[in-house]
């Protein structure tokens, strides 16, 4: 069902200082920058490497203020690791199959992501306590 890590999510409080850190000691590219308001965040995508599907990123998360899914996080636990993406082929089909083994769904249809994807999250309660986000890249993506 998973064809690869399409990204880590992280949580930080100065997405442009984060992104000069990554820059500077790792030496990544920001390749799309966004404000997602459905999802309260705006966020960067870092290249890390391409592969068949699509590529792997880390993707840096400031929220768009405390009442947001980040911004709850960061209040309780302090910037690190918010999600896990994995891209698979087709959200909807995954959502179901998924659903259907008694993982609690956090969307119930696919909503817009980074690039152009459609993304679904899980809930971290029953995937032994890490987020889960499943990503289907757009039919052709940078
Ligand atoms: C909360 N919890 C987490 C967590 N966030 N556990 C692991 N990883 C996380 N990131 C735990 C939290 O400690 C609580 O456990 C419990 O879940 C309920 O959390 P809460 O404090 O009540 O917080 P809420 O109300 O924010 O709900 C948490 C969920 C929410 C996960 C349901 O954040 C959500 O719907 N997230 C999905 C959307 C999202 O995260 N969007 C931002 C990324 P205890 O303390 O009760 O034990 S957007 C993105 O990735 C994009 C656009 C993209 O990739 O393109
Ligand atoms: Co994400």
């Amino acid at each position: 069902m998973f064809m690869r890590i399409d990204h880590v999510g992280i949580a930080c409080h100065d997405l442009e200082e984060k992104i000069a850190f990554f820059e500077r000691t790792f030496e990544l590219t920001v390749v799309a920058r966004e404000v997602n308001e459905e999802q309260g965040v705006k966020e960067a995508m870092l290249h890390i490497a391409d592969g068949e599907g699509g590529g792997s990123y880390i993707q840096l998360l400031e929220p768009l203020g405390p009442d947001t899914p980040v911004g709850r996080f960061l209040a309780k636990r302090g910037e690190g690791v918010h999600h896990v993406a994995f891209g698979v082929p087709d959200v909807e089909a995954a959502l179901g199959e998924i659903g259907g083994r008694g993982v609690r769904l956090l969307d119930e249809k696919p909503r817009h992501g980074s690039m152009g994807s459609s993304i679904a999250f899980l809930h971290p309660k029953d995937v032994g306590g890490m987020l889960t986000e499943l990503v289907q890249a757009p039919p052709r993506r940078p």
